[in-house]
């Protein structure tokens, strides 16, 4: 279709803003800010080779990982877009220790809405021109309004999201997002910095060929996991399935949500919690997914049931195509000692 006829994201959230009557445009205010971030990211991104904002930034995160410069950037850019315009109450990032609560010029802040936001996902392939992304997750506060957030506004269980979604920075930039009301994925045209409804409600397939993970930690894996694999590999039925690892979640989910797939990132001797992140990783890439008819699971419980104790913690994540999920738990399932990670010392 020519482009010229497809909604933009501006026109499409006007649209919608009939399922959030109560919320005197403030939603989709965020939503607005969320995509100009986006835009400016994306101009960062797309010339991180010619100029010098590539490799590391010499510090670390909370996680311990080197801090790219683009990540600490697209911090930056996330933060100061909400902050500045005083759209949401308080923001909670990959990249920042503790949460940051935005006061209003008048000191105190009316709105309803906090953020919880990984800047700049799969940082690692930056400097090797690898697709990255930015994952985001909202919530209405659960404190007093007009009063400084608190830490109970963002340790909810992800099935409290109002939103969530991601830009994936590929071979094009889309932001892909759900309101509860279906996924939908618009394409940036940065010959006019407009995106597009290129991808309307968007749906994982029941079943897929494809699962992603990353095999070089075989050896550490649970037996349920290592179980699940030999299943993809046999030669049997449809199998084996394809395996596809970008090492970028954001990008790793994008296509198993169009050609069908399942991502894996259990625990591990290394991690025995797992590496991903609850609140602004597993929950948010898991709201898109069940909003798009597959499944998210840390291999025994639904992802989005999980109450969350601490800001940064960690869980196994298992997501994708609902029958491909539904395979992989059946194989955690004969290993329930296996389902006790969060007991365990990180
Ligand atoms: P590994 C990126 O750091 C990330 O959080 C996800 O985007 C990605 O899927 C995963 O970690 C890659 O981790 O251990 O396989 O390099």
């Amino acid at each position: 279709m020519e482009e010229i006829n497809l909604t933009t994201l501006g026109e499409f959230i006007i649209e919608n803003q009939k399922h959030y009557k109560s919320t005197s445009g403030e939603f989709s205010r965020l939503l607005s800010s969320i995509k100009l971030a986006a835009k400016i990211v994306n101009h960062s991104v797309s010339k991180a080779g010619l100029v010098d904002i590539l490799g590391a930034a010499g510090d670390t995160n909370i996680q311990g990982e080197d801090q790219q410069k683009l990540d600490v950037y697209a911090n930056d850019v996330f933060m100061k877009t909400l902050v500045n315009r005083e759209i949401a109450c308080g923001i909670a990032s990959e990249e920042e220790d503790e949460f940051v609560v935005i006061k209003g010029k008048q000191g105190t802040n009316e709105n309803k809405y906090v953020m919880l936001i990984d800047p700049l996902d799969g940082s690692s392939n930056i400097d090797v021109n690898v697709s990255v992304g930015t994952i985001f997750s909202i919530y209405k506060r659960v404190t007093k309004i007009g009063t400084p957030v608190q830490i109970e506004d963002f340790l909810q269980c992800g099935s409290q999201q109002v939103a969530a979604g991601y830009v994936v920075y590929g071979t094009s930039t889309m932001l892909v997002y759900t309101s509860g009301h279906g996924v939908n994925g618009f394409t940036l045209n940065p010959a006019i910095g407009s995106f597009h409804l290129s991808h309307p409600n968007m749906m994982f397939p029941k079943d897929g060929k494809i699962y992603s993970i990353n095999e070089g930690n075989y050896v550490h894996f649970p037996q349920g996991v290592k179980d699940y694999l030999k299943y993809c590999q046999e030669e049997k039925d449809n199998r084996p399935y394809t395996s596809r690892y970008i090492g970028s979640l954001v990008s790793d989910f994008h296509r198993n949500m169009i050609k069908g797939g399942i991502y894996l990132y259990p625990t591990s001797s290394i991690g025995p919690k797992g590496k991903l992140r609850l609140l602004y990783e597993c929950n948010p890439m898991a709201f898109l997914a069940e909003q798009a008819g597959g499944k998210a699971s840390d291999g025994y419980k639904r992802i989005m049931d999980i109450k969350p104790t601490e800001l940064h913690q960690r869980v196994p994540f298992f997501c994708g195509s609902v029958n491909m999920v539904e395979k992989a738990e059946e194989f955690m399932a004969k290993h329930p000692e296996d389902a006790n990670y969060a007991s365990l010392d990180s």
